[in-house]
């Protein structure tokens, strides 16, 4: 009988409690603990949604979504692992698990649509050094899903649906955002800008979109540049151009958590109400069969492609 493939879903992982949130940012900031002030404004980000983001409930529901459209389609069964880049279980834990369980082959795909290396190839990195630290398995990445037919199919509904809120649809300025990064990855020949602009571009296509730009959201504080304009800016700037309606589409990210509901639902909203401009907000895609559908075909293309050496 063939062995089960072993599907690697990786996620970036949100603190469980309040408490959790200094090692998660410690984590996230490459083991420097950030300064108290930092802290204390990341506790207050995480207590305006409610002291925990629905991150995690979320992403153990698509992940299992995933496993299980898989394990009825037809083709080689899967054994589920869910490894996190900044909680536990980290992408180490579950690739110990993998090899613990005897899985070969599997294939890694990380619940983020754009590739950049310094997101994506992150992830993977984890896993390929565990791998190659534990013996294996081999793996096959899936690196970017941003061009899944049926993830536009869902991403054009969201954009759609958030139109159809709007007083005056066709004047509606619609926002593709996505999370920014170091303005450094522009001269590392990185897909990550270019992607963004496909999937937009592909859903502004269908829709025929008259008013559709590009942007970005929830910059870190580093002190080096990051790529913008940024989504608070470009609101400004619409009112300015005589915008009154603003569709938000936080396509980079496919769940309900922090950087959603508090960069968007919270501050931009405070912005947009205090510039008297109207923002409607797509709705994330969290397990909706179709959206854990596209990436189910991304995984068994990957799949069909074998694994790697
Ligand atoms: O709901 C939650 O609890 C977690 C939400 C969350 C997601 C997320 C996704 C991405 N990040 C990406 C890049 C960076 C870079 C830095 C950075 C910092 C943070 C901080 C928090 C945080 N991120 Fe995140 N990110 C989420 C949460 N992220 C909290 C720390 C405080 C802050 O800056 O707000 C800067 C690191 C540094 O300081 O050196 C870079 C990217 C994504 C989208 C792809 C993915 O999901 O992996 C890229 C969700």
């Amino acid at each position: 009988m063939t062995k089960p493939l072993g599907l690697l879903v990786m996620a970036y992982g949100t603190p469980r409690n309040l408490d959790e949130v200094l090692p998660y940012y410690t984590h996230i900031r490459r083991g420097r603990a950030p300064s108290e002030e930092q802290l204390a404004d990341l506790v207050g980000r995480y207590q305006a949604i409610g002291g925990v983001s629905p991150l995690a409930a979320i992403t153990e529901a698509q992940a299992r979504g995933i496993a299980d459209i898989l394990n009825r389609d037809g083709g080689r069964p899967v054994s589920l692992f869910l490894g996190m880049k900044h909680t536990s279980p980290f992408i180490e834990d579950a690739v110990k698990e993998m090899v613990a369980e005897g899985i070969e082959e599997a294939v890694g795909i990380v619940l983020a649509p754009h590739y950049s290396a310094m997101s994506i190839g992150g992830y993977q990195k984890a896993a390929r050094e565990a791998a190659k630290e534990l013996g294996g398995p081999k793996f096959r990445f899936v690196d970017s899903w941003h061009m899944e037919p049926a993830f536009l199919d869902v991403l054009t509904h969201r954009v759609e649906h958030a139109l159809a809120e709007c007083e005056n649809p066709p004047e509606a300025m619609v926002v593709f955002s996505a999370h920014s990064l170091p303005e450094r990855i522009l001269t590392m020949n990185d897909p990550y800008v270019d992607q963004l602009h496909q999937s937009g571009e592909a859903v502004a296509d269908r829709l025929n979109l008259q008013h559709y730009m590009f942007g970005w959201q929830s910059a870190g504080q580093t002190g080096e540049p990051w790529l913008g304009p940024d989504i608070l800016d470009i609101l400004r700037e619409l009112k300015g151009d005589g915008f009154r309606e603003v569709v938000s589409c936080s396509q980079g990210f496919v769940a309900d958590h922090l950087e959603v509901l508090y960069d968007i639902d919270i501050e931009a909203q405070d912005l947009a109400k205090e510039l008297g401009l109207h923002l409607v907000r797509t709705r994330q895609m969290n397990d909706d069969s179709r959206f854990l559908q596209a990436l189910a075909d991304a995984v068994r293309k990957c799949e069909s492609q074998g694994a790697e050496a």
